[in-house]
């Protein structure tokens, strides 16, 4: 393959993730076969990578196979190889089973071993090595989340040329906890050798600032830090937050082809025509408050607040990280909610609980918003919660109700959200009570606000404000000017 002219193209944008925008499907060589994955970091990224004829670096969702540079619709991808033990260290254990926990406030135990943290080194390091292969001189290389917080410093320690951006999808906890991690020093220096490193809340920016005063000693004022370069001069490190939003235009513009619609109304027919239909979608996962939302409304149902006739509970958990211990617990913790709850309050024609443990196509979960008369966003700990956004671009009829925990970065922006404390399964009756009882006039007054934020601030907005900030802290030498 050295005859393959992709491999000595350098570019000037170069995108890092764990994963890249495109899945391996199947076949080999001339006939491989590969599948756009329906992230929103493609969506995201896409049109600046077509701009700037970037290159996109990341593992191909498949263990123990190595691939070729190649083009995909106009975005240059590089995969990285990852072998069955790697992703069994690297990615299902301390990126999912160490970091996700502890990053997550501790929601779960987070699991600290030494084979997995030399292993999120040794793969860190590849990450690295790919990415500075493929970046021109000066190129902006921007590394994205908790799987390579690594890569920024082993990059400028190769290439002090580039430009590097880092942004981290999920929370950075408070010191006490983040304290916890062995390996909490070199985290924090790897993430140190980024210019820009991005989070999603304020507050994840305050505590990361905080402990990298407490861990190092360096000064921060605002969002920059003051950190030392390999030369012993400072270097500026900018560290604030850059919500990341959706393309909300175009899950609009989803929501109402006239096939979505009807769509909408035959999942309502489907559900036995209740007064209300409440929505939960997620990925499962301990995070997302799936239990607490059941138990609230399992009380209602109990307590005859709410019927089955009237109201009833749709819950898309769609499958992740099986391999995961915690995961599988869980699974069968909401399965058995789910069968009891079902079992002490449906009557026939009318399910308390549909319970789907599939992914669905954007088209359907379109029409399920849409379906939706209350979204129920319960996380106890989420960066930010893109579903929330998806439901409010998605009511271009201005109704529907966004039930949102404050443990979500979107209740920092959704303020018009009925906002709840999952923790408080009392206060979250009552919430959903409210929810289901809301008067139009004050649904369509609360969901006009919340539209205007989510197309105000969309995804394009997103990634053209992290590169503004990236660009002009790189173009100044030695960062930002103290003016
Ligand atoms: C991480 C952070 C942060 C889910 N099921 C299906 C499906 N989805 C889509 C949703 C949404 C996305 O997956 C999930 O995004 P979230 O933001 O809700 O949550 P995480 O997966 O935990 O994402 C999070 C995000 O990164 C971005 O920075 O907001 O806080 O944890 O887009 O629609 N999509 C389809 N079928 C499904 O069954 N098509």
């Amino acid at each position: 393959s050295e005859a393959d002219p992709i491999f000595d193209t350098t570019y000037d944008m170069v995108v890092v993730s764990n994963r890249l925008p495109v899945d391996y499907v199947g076949g080999d060589g001339a006939d491989t076969r590969w599948k756009v994955s329906p992230g929103g970091l493609v969506t995201a990224l896409e049109p600046v990578m077509r701009a700037n004829e970037g290159a996109w670096v990341g593992w191909a969702g498949v263990a123990d196979r190595e691939f070729d540079p190649f083009e995909h619709d106009g975005i240059s991808i590089v995969p990285v190889p990852l072998s069955e033990d790697e992703l069994e260290e690297y990615y299902e254990g301390f990126s999912n089973d160490t970091l996700w926990p502890l990053y997550h406030d501790v929601i779960a135990p987070p699991s600290f071993h030494r084979e997995w943290w030399d292993a999120y080194v040794r793969v860190n390091r590849r990450f690295a090595e790919t990415a500075a292969r493929v970046a021109a001189p000066g190129a902006v290389v921007w590394v994205q989340d908790y799987q390579l917080q690594l890569v920024p410093r082993m990059l400028r320690e190769s290439r002090p040329d580039l430009v590097i951006g880092f942004f981290n999808h999920i929370p950075f906890p408070a010191y006490g906890i983040y304290s916890q991690l062995p390996w909490r020093r070199q985290v924090i220096d790897g993430l140190l050798g980024a210019d820009v490193i991005g989070f999603q809340r304020a507050a994840d920016a305050g505590n990361f600032s905080r402990a990298v005063r407490r861990l190092f000693g360096y000064k921060t004022r605002g969002t920059v830090l003051e950190v030392p370069g390999a030369d012993g001069e400072m270097r500026h490190v900018v560290a604030r937050h850059f919500p990341i939003s959706i393309d909300a235009a175009a899950f609009e513009e989803l929501a109402r082809t006239p096939e979505v619609q009807q769509r909408a109304r035959e999942i309502r027919r489907s559900l036995g025509d209740p007064e209300v239909v409440m929505l939960g979608v997620d990925r499962l996962d301990y995070t997302k408050g799936i239990r607490h939302r059941m138990k609230a409304f399992g009380e209602l149902l109990r307590d005859e607040r709410l019927s089955v006739q009237q109201a009833t509970l749709v819950q898309v958990a769609s499958p992740s990280r099986e391999r995961v211990e915690t995961y599988r617990q869980l699974r069968d913790e909401i399965e058995l909610m789910v069968g009891r709850l079902n079992g002490d309050h449906a009557a026939l024609g009318h399910p308390a609980i549909t319970y789907l443990h599939h992914g669905y196509p954007r088209q359907e979960m379109a029409a399920l918003y849409l379906a939706a008369d209350v979204m129920l966003v319960t996380a106890l700990r989420d960066g930010m919660n893109l579903v929330a956004k998806e439901y409010v671009a998605s009511r271009y009829d201005d109704d529907g109700v966004l039930l949102l925990s404050e443990f979500t970065g979107a209740s920092d922006e959704l303020r018009q959200a009925v906002l709840v404390n999952p923790h408080d399964i009392e206060g979250l009756k009552d919430a959903m009570v409210e929810a289901v009882n809301m008067p139009p006039r004050e649904r369509a007054r609360r969901m006009r606000a919340l539209r205007r934020r989510v197309i105000e601030n969309d995804v394009a907005n997103w990634s053209a404000t992290f590169l503004e900030t990236l660009t002009g802290v790189g173009k100044i030498p030695g960062g930002v000017s103290d003016a």
